[in-house]
């Protein structure tokens, strides 16, 4: 039993604690006490999180907001406090944990079962990001800075390049090529931000199908959960880290790449669910939603193969060389994505009409 969890106000006594989940960053437990009850503890990823604190201000602002608006079918995550009134516990080693009430009678994916599925989670996180519109983005603090900044995320990958701490690098430097020679695109989006062509908003910036959950008995797309990315972003940030993950018709680890392809009516499938709910969104926004795709994919690409080289610092691995197999995905998902590059526009283009 991991000892954290008693320091939260609990209903009755823990009986089991077990790893839970496929997230790749903080480390979370299933929580099950004598009278039923489940919660979600998780003690959360220092490697990724450098002021826990902001950060959970932040999942507080949040979802006091997000429950003010929700609709009755729509859920929310609920923060259990410790017992001295806190958000968190921070213990003797450092780490930092969380609890969360287990949101019952919902389920999470990996893979959408049917296109619905993936449909029903596009209404959640456009629900999600309607409800926050009017949420006041300036007093969000930046739990990672320039997460979706791409060239800087080039800047970093350079920087790892250089020292090659395992040397890695000259395994891999097909891969490594790839994405060297996409760095002019991977910038568009950042510099239209940085040029304000598009609008900054709160986004969610970490649109995985695995970071939704849908009703159980209904399918319906009911709660958006992994609140620690929240921050000022892109629309396009949101809708494309989606569609790269749930609209590739393979898994994010594929090793045999010829099973990863892009699924275009997946694509248009969420393009549709995310435009019906996110509320109104401008004509420069809407021709930003394929090139969010493409950057995300690549920036998840970079991301994945730094670590690789890095040794696995930050990502949580399953096998030895697991970076590099999703690394490898991403780079195949990219590629797709420039073959069918017309065709995501003229999709994109015809869903707005
Ligand atoms: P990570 O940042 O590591 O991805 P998440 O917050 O996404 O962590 O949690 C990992 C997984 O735990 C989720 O994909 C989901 O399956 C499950 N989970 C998280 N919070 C809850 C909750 N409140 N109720 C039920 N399941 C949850
Ligand atoms: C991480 O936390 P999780 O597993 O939902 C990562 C995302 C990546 C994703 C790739 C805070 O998401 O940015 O896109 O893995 N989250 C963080 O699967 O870095
Ligand atoms: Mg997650």
């Amino acid at each position: 039993m991991e000892q954290a969890v008693f320091a939260f106000v609990l209903s009755g006594t823990p009986v089991s604690c077990d790893l839970y989940g496929e997230g790749h960053i903080n480390r979370t437990y299933l929580v099950v006490t004598d009278t039923g009850k489940r919660y979600i503890l998780q003690r959360i990823s220092r490697a990724a999180f450098r002021n826990v604190v902001g950060l959970m201000d932040n999942i507080t602002g949040v979802t006091r907001h997000l429950e003010e608006r929700i609709s009755p079918d729509e859920r929310c995550l609920h923060l259990v406090p410790t017992k001295d009134g806190n958000t968190f516990h921070l213990d003797r080693a450092g780490e930092y944990w969380r609890l969360y009430d287990f949101l019952e009678g919902t389920i999470c994916l990996q893979q959408a079962r049917t296109p619905e599925d993936f449909y029903q989670s596009a209404v959640a996180f456009g629900n999600f990001q309607r409800h926050l519109r009017d949420y006041p983005s300036d007093t969000l603090y930046e739990t990672i800075p320039n997460f979706h900044n791409t060239p800087d995320r080039y800047r970093q990958f350079r920087e790892t390049l250089t020292s090659d701490p395992l040397g890695r690098a000259a395994q891999v430097e097909k891969e490594i090529r790839f994405i060297l020679d996409r760095e002019a695109d991977g910038s568009v989006l950042q510099n239209m931000r940085d040029n304000k062509e598009l609008p900054v908003r709160v986004t969610h910036n970490d649109t995985k199908l695995n970071n939704v959950m849908l009703d159980a008995e209904t399918g319906r797309g009911v709660c958006v959960i992994d609140l620690d990315t929240v921050m000022p972003g892109l629309l396009a940030y949101d809708f494309g880290d989606a569609i790269r993950f749930g609209a590739s018709t393979a898994a994010e680890d594929e090793t045999d790449l010829d099973k990863v392809r892009l699924d275009l009516s997946l694509y248009e499938t969420f393009l549709r669910g995310f435009l019906s709910s996110c509320g109104r969104i401008t004509p420069a926004e809407l021709r930003s939603l394929p090139l969010g795709a493409k950057t995300l994919t690549l920036e998840n690409a970079l991301r994945f193969l730094k670590d690789y080289l890095d040794g696995d610092v930050y990502y949580a691995i399953a096998k030895p060389e697991h970076n590099l197999d999703r690394a490898r995905t991403q780079i195949r998902l990219v590629s797709e994505m420039e073959r069918n590059w017309e065709e995501m526009i003229r999709i994109t283009e015809e869903a707005a009409r």
